[in-house]
Order: structure tokens, then sequence, then C-alpha cells
């Protein structure tokens, strides 16, 4: 029942749950238990540091671009016609939560489901699938360094209290015991990663490599990621577990009209798309923010030990395939 050791191959893709035997869908229902867990235990840690929970929605004419991003690898954009308007099923709550937090919220969190569909060539990399959830949270005024401590506290406090309540059910999936983390996290420049590891492989090399998560950070990507222009540093991160590789991403963003506006030319995304940003930031309605997405099946699939982490859902969503549920 134990999840093999990493290195041996990924063979079999995760299945539906009607085509598991009785000892597969028993292990099922114990990352179930871990899943449950998590869920209770990151929106608590949220709610006690005065978040607030906003539920999310699945069709908006804004949503993410994911573009440009050096780890994209989207295969199809959903976009469907609603009452004479087209909508775009949503690939992260980004831009409603940069909304969101400049107008009524200054610290909110989503569960939100995101939808990208992945090359199917994905399917084996054990960490994609084409429907995820995100702990998607964003905080008013609130700096890099806020981010990563709020997250470590909330890591710390999952894996604690993961190893003194699922005991049983982490030693039947795991292969080792979950460390609890040391935070502060390292915090490295994503440069020297590359230098370090192999350019196109350090993520890889990177998880491989570590005991405690580590912060990667400057990482050039999509047009709301602040950029300082004079130097071209970006203040944003991704977070990487040991014997995993990413589970979270984000940054502190940009909130005025002109560097917005620049940046959107620049990366030729659709400036229509996103009218509304423009328009609040404009009137100098947008507000300094930081927040990040927490990777749900990610940080589950670290814990629980899976080698895709498909395992942890229910309805699994590996790239290429589609089942009847
Ligand atoms: N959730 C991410 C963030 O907060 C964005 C994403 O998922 N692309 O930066």
């Amino acid at each position: 029942m134990t999840t093999p050791e990493p290195c041996v191959p990924l063979t079999e893709l995760p299945k539906p749950l009607d085509q598991l035997s009785p000892a597969e869908l028993e292990r099922k229902a114990c990352i179930g238990k871990v899943m449950t867990h998590t869920l209770q235990s990151l929106t608590s840690t949220f709610i006690g540091s005065g978040f607030q929970w906003l539920l999310p929605v699945a069709l908006s004419q804004s949503t993410d671009p994911l573009w440009p991003d050096p780890g994209a690898s989207i295969e199809k954009r959903i976009e469907v016609d609603i009452y004479g308007k087209v909508v775009r099923t949503t690939a992260s709550m980004i831009i409603h939560k940069l909304v969101a937090s400049s107008l009524a919220y200054p610290k909110l969190f989503i569960v939100s489901p995101n939808i990208r569909i992945e090359k199917a060539e994905r399917a084996k990399t054990g960490r994609h699938i084409y429907e995820f959830s995100q702990i998607d949270f964003e905080a008013r005024d609130a700096s890099s360094k806020d981010i990563f401590t709020l997250v470590e506290k909330a890591l710390v406090t999952l894996v604690t209290s993961l190893n003194k309540d699922l005991k049983s059910e982490l030693d039947t999936l795991r292969y080792e015991p979950l460390r609890v983390p040391t935070a502060p996290f390292k915090v490295v420049d994503k440069a020297d990663l590359e230098a370090e590891y192999d350019a196109d492989g350090w993520e890889a090399g990177l998880a491989e490599s570590i005991k405690d998560p580590v912060w990667a950070i400057n990482i050039p990507r999509e047009f709301y990621d602040f950029e300082d222009f004079q130097t071209g540093k970006w203040d944003n991160y991704d977070l990487f577990m040991p014997n995993f590789g990413e589970v979270l991403s984000g940054a502190k963003r940009e909130w005025e009209y002109d560097k917005i506006s620049k940046k959107i030319e620049r990366d030729q995304v659709n400036k229509e798309n996103y009218a509304l940003l423009l328009k609040l930031a404009k009137e100098g309605k947008t507000k300094p923010s930081a927040g990040a997405g927490i990777g749900i099946e990610r940080i589950v699939g670290w814990a629980t030990g899976v080698r895709h982490i498909a395992e942890t859902q229910p309805f699994p969503r590996v790239p290429g395939t589609v089942n009847e549920l």
C-alpha cells in the first residue's frame, strides 16, 4: 500500500473510482482524510489571520492570461458565449483577487477551481492535472516577506498536526516520515538556481536536493506580478517542497495603471480582456497587495507522497484522459 520510492518510474496513471480494487479504494479514502485535514488546517490558519473566505466563480470575461509563463503548456483555452458575451473558464482568480482586495476585502482567500487544459504529454509528470484547486489568497498592503511568514506558519502548523492526528494514514501512504519544515525557509534567486542546477531542469534538481522547502524568487512571468523597471527584478516567488517540487506561486502585485498597461502591451496580451482592471487602475482604485495560490492537490500530494497528484482527486483529471465522471 505504501507509495513506491520516487526512483521507480511512473508506469500506471491514476484511474477513476469505478476501476479501483478494494485495496486501492481504501488507499483513496486514506488520501481523502489527509485532504480533509489539510483543507481544515490551511483554511483555519487563514481565517485565524483575519482573512475572509470568498466563494469562487467558474466563468468570467477576465481570467488569468497564463502568459508569458515559462512553465505554461496550455493546449486549449475554453471560451463560451453566454447572454451575448464571451466568457472564459477560470484559469486562476488572480484578477478577481486584485479587484476584490482593492475594493472590499483587504484580506481574502478563495478555494478556487482552475481549468488549464494541459498538453496530453504532461500526463506522466505526476505534477499536472487539467482541473485543480488552489487556496488563492491576497492581502492588501502586504509585502513578499509577510506572505513568506504566513505560508511558513501555515505549513508548519499543517505538518505538525498531520503527524499528530493522521499518523497511521501517513504511515500507510508514505515510505518515510513526513518531516516538519524548519522556518524561515531559504530564499534563492531563480538565476542562481539555474546556474547551480541545469537551466532547463532546475526545478527537479532543486526538489531532489533539499531537506526543507525553498522559496525561488525573481521569476519573469505574467503582467500582474511586480517588476522593478529600474533593476529588472521581479518581486515574486514559487515555493518548492523537498522530493516533490512547486506547490505555490505568488507575488507582490502591480497596481499602477502605467505599468500594468505597458506590461500587457509588451506581453501582447489582449487588453480588452482586462478592461475593468485597467479602468480601476486608471482611477487610482487598485491598491498594492501581495498573495499567492497554494495548489491543494500538490500540497496533499507532497504530504501523502503519491506519485501522481491526480491520486489525490476523487475524479482524476490526468492530461489527455477524459472519464465519465
Ligand atoms: N494564484 C497565483 C497567484 O496568486 C496565480 C496563478 O495561479 N497563476 O499569483
